[in-house]
């Protein structure tokens, strides 16, 4: 579909009493460098709380790698857009990721009667907007990019909550020529059922493979699997697992250090790296909880048990 500069004055519109739409866009913005992280902000109207229920990509796929929209409070810029790559980030205080969208990967929908929770008591009264340009050639013409994503929200209180769960690596270390550098974390889940239905994996160069589990009663379940060099998307998870009190989460990703001549740390820049197993679930609204991490290290003796399938890289 044709990417339009769409005006700022029409950003949201209503549909009827409950149900309207908002418009998230780059406003205007030319490129002049591949591999160039822009982001743009928008305040969310907080007079009462609205919940997210369907995302409408617009994305040039001549330029935009891929798109991603975080919930926060306090954008680290007020400018209409930022360069928001390694140097400024997206937000001041911790940002949940809501939605990604990534070339060639196919955009995540979300289920009947769940909603993200934004506006008044969520403490999320922005959204960011962050947009990878890759490839700048075609904007060797100066056009202006508008990319971004229209959000379908509505006032009504919703069943079930959506949420994201961060399982994230905070202490790996690649040695150079290594062949095979597994991160390994593990948290013990204490709150209410959760019903993951899409999982997002990031790794930067070195990741091969990223594995998702539940583990009951010592038995492990996959909840998703996926090779981080694949576009950076949401993936339908795998349904059947659901994660109760008592359950605990765990997750793999598997490097190589091979190739490297230097350590490779945690870290934002390419010459870092990152473990990331991303679960977007809903929750029964009653007792939802929008955002948990994990970043604890998963002990040896459990992940003896890791189930083989979390070692075998996945061609790309
Ligand atoms: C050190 C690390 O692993 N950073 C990840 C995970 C992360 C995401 C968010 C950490 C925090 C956040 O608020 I949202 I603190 C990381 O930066 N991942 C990138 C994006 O920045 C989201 C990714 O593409 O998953
Ligand atoms: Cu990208
Ligand atoms: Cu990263």
């Amino acid at each position: 579909d044709p990417i339009d500069c769409v005006s700022r004055t029409k950003q949201q519109v209503f549909t009827n009493s409950h149900n309207f739409s908002l418009d998230i866009r780059m406003p205007g913005v030319v490129p002049t460098e591949s591999d160039t992280y822009l982001c743009t902000a928008f305040s969310l109207p907080t007079s009462r709380d609205a919940y997210i229920v369907d995302f409408m990509p617009h994305a040039n796929m001549d330029t935009v790698h891929h798109m991603l929209l975080f919930g926060c409070q306090t954008p680290v810029s007020s400018s209409s857009y930022w360069d928001c790559g390694s140097v400024q980030g997206t937000c001041e205080d911790e940002a949940s990721i809501m939605y990604a969208w990534a070339r060639n990967a196919p955009p995540t929908r979300l289920p009947k009667d769940v909603g993200f929770k934004v506006g008044r008591s969520s403490g999320m009264s922005h959204l960011v907007l962050q947009i990878h340009y890759g490839d700048v050639s075609a904007f060797k013409d100066h056009h202006r990019d508008c990319s971004g994503v229209t959000l379908r929200m509505t006032s009504k209180l919703q069943p079930f909550i959506a949420g994201i769960y961060l399982l994230m690596s905070v202490d790996t270390v690649i040695l150079p020529g290594k062949r095979v550098t597994n991160a390994d974390i593990a948290c013990d889940y204490t709150s209410y059922p959760i019903y993951p239905f899409a999982f997002r994996t990031h790794t930067h160069h070195l990741g091969k493979v990223v594995s998702g589990y539940r583990i009951r009663d010592g038995k492990w379940n996959l909840i998703g699997r996926q090779s981080p060099q694949l576009p950076q998307a949401f993936y339908p998870a795998n349904e059947e697992v659901n994660v109760k009190y008592g359950d605990t989460i765990a997750a793999r990703c598997v490097f190589t250090g091979e190739g490297r001549t230097f350590k490779t740390y945690i870290g934002g820049t390419s010459n870092d790296e990152m473990c990331n197993f991303y679960i977007m679930y809903y929750m029964d609204s009653k007792h939802a909880i929008p955002y948990m991490n994990c970043m604890e290290s998963g002990d040896k003796d459990l992940f003896q048990h890791v189930p083989a399938e979390a070692n075998i890289p996945i061609a790309v």
